[in-house]
């Protein structure tokens, strides 16, 4: 039994056009190779822009018929490969280039060339047309114009072209762009009257008979995919090429046939020009390609930022410690300030009585006299001796001795009632009081109230025969106009003061002469009057 036939292999033809054109224009071709190649059977699929790519890609098809733009775009990034040019057939002839035409109307006397198109509208097919917009684009850029921004309005409109060529004859639009021919095939048809229009830009190109504004570019390529077999490739390529140009199939697409295959090179020359296509990011170092050339550079760059942040971070940390360190530091200064404030307070108490002591006593006299020296004031002192107190001490013991002399003191001390008065002990039993601004007469009184309290104590003295109370004899001096700066005398008057009171018998209070002369005749001059020195 012979085997059966196997079935016909069916190869795809993947074409750029709608698909009611795609069929129309190229079912007669794909016909043709059907029977000029036995066991094959050709069919056609049309395809959009959008579609294409990822046709080509999933290899849907095996020839790819498109225009010149959008096969430069399946080369680059699928590695289609022409085969054969197509032989447009325009007015009875065979053209295998093609450019575009840019034109105003005639009369606009204010666009004479590409470049007073600036600021005027403009309409073409689309962004991406090739003859539709991509070849003027090319041209405007030559010529210094954007035209996504130096025209007041750029209209895309598709296809088919000759709206574009109406909207610019009625003045809708300033100027337009359509493929060449397309003018002289609506003239030929009665459609409009060239006459009517100026081309710009003009370009003469020898055997090319058409209205051009452009550089040309090659006419439409039949492409094979990457996984085209060779022999099938080169079989469609010899029926092609053998395809009569005035055949009924040659007819239908509208050419005279096919040629050997033009050079594209130009049409990438242009997508690379414009970065537009395959060639958007063409000449543009995209991230990777600095990454991988500059690594080195980069890293170190970010080590170095590296470093900066830690040494940032590092410095950061050391300002705050010293923050926290001052703020410590403040802490402790203030403290100290306080233990010495408190030191110096007990530095001018004396131990045991916590009255006064002999230096505090010493500084209060000395400013206290200068005060008075300066003003004139009064200033008195009284000098207090305790009575036969070795006999106290002796009989009653020393810390009986200190707990007399602490009572004494605060007695002295209740005693003393204005604000600058000072009671102080000038050391063993004997105490100091500082009276500014007291007169003789009122020291006299003030001496005889603490002699007279310090009896009232009743402290007994068991060491005197009699058993007599604890008392006190008291000296009292008057500070005068003395010429040399010094308290001494003072001090001394109001201790001779108190030795005469001791020889006098002891319990009394004794004046000092007028050995210390007197600034002034007037007595007491209390409170008022001229301010005093700061409190001690
Ligand atoms: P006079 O009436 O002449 O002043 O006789 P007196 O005994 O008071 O004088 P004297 O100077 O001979 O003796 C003073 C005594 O005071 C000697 C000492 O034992 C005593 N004394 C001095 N300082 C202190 C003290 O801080 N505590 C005690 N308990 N006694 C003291
Ligand atoms: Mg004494
Ligand atoms: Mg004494």
């Amino acid at each position: 039994m012979l085997p059966l036939p196997a079935a016909d292999k069916l190869i795809k033809i993947g074409v750029l056009a709608h698909r009611e054109e795609s069929l129309r224009m190229w079912s007669p071709t794909a016909e043709y190779l059907t029977r000029a190649m036995p066991g094959y059977r050709f069919v056609i699929e049309p395809y959009d822009n959008a579609t294409i790519g990822p046709a080509v890609e999933r290899s849907e098809m095996d020839f790819v018929l498109t225009n010149p733009g959008s096969y430069i775009e399946l080369e680059t990034k699928y590695g289609v490969t022409r085969m054969l040019t197509l032989r447009n057939l325009r007015q009875g002839k065979p053209y295998t280039v093609f450019g575009a035409v840019i034109f105003t109307l005639a009369t606009r006397a204010d666009i004479q060339r590409l470049t007073d198109l600036k600021g005027k509208s403009f309409m073409a097919v689309d962004k991406n047309a090739f003859g539709g917009f991509l070849m003027g684009w090319r041209e405007f850029q030559d010529h210094g114009i954007d035209p996504l921004h130096d025209f007041s309005e750029l209209k895309f409109v598709g296809l088919p072209q000759d709206p574009i060529v109406f909207a610019v004859r009625d003045g809708k639009i300033d100027a337009g762009m359509v493929r060449t021919d397309t003018l002289e095939r609506m003239a030929m048809d009665g459609r409009i009257d060239l006459a009517d229009f100026r081309i710009l830009n003009p370009q003469r190109m020898a055997g090319f008979p058409f209205a051009l504004s452009t550089r040309l570019y090659p006419e439409w390529p039949f492409s094979r995919t990457r996984n085209t077999p060779d022999e099938l490739a080169q079989k469609v390529a010899i029926a092609l090429l053998a395809l009569p140009s005035g055949s009924r199939t040659a007819k239908a697409s509208n050419s005279a046939g096919w040629t050997v295959p033009l050079d594209y090179t130009s049409v990438h020359e242009l997508y690379k020009t414009l970065r537009v296509g395959p060639y958007q990011d063409y000449g543009r170092a995209s991230f990777a390609d600095i990454l991988r050339q500059y690594w080195r550079w980069l890293a170190l760059i970010a080590l170095l930022i590296a470093l900066m942040l830690v040494n940032t971070a590092y410095i950061l940390t050391l300002n705050r410690n010293l923050k926290q360190s001052q703020k410590r530091l403040t802490e402790i200064t203030r403290q100290l300030e306080h233990s010495n404030q408190r030191l110096e307070k007990l530095s001018l108490l004396d131990g045991l009585t916590g009255i006064a002591n002999h230096r505090h006593f010493q500084e209060v006299l000395d400013k206290e006299w200068r005060w008075a020296q300066r003003h004139g004031t009064a200033l008195t002192l009284l000098m207090i001796d305790v009575d036969f107190f070795k006999k106290f001490n002796d009989s009653a013991g020393h810390p009986a001795g200190d707990e007399c002399l602490r009572k004494v003191a605060q007695t002295l001390y209740g005693l003393a009632r204005r604000p600058r008065d000072l009671v102080a002990r000038y050391g063993g039993e004997e105490f100091a009081v500082v009276l500014p601004g007291t007169d003789k007469q009122g020291a006299a009184a003030v001496a005889e109230r603490m002699r007279a309290a310090v009896e009232n104590l009743a402290i007994a003295n068991e060491g005197l025969p009699e058993k007599k109370c604890i008392t006190v004899s008291v000296g009292v001096a008057r500070a005068g106009k003395l010429r040399h700066a010094a308290t001494t005398e003072i001090v001394a008057a109001a201790d001779k003061a108190l030795y005469e009171a001791k020889e006098a018998g002891r319990n009394c209070v004794r004046i000092a002469p007028n050995d210390l002369k007197d600034i002034h005749s007037h007595g007491d001059v209390g409170d008022g009057g001229i301010a005093p020195p700061p409190l001690h």
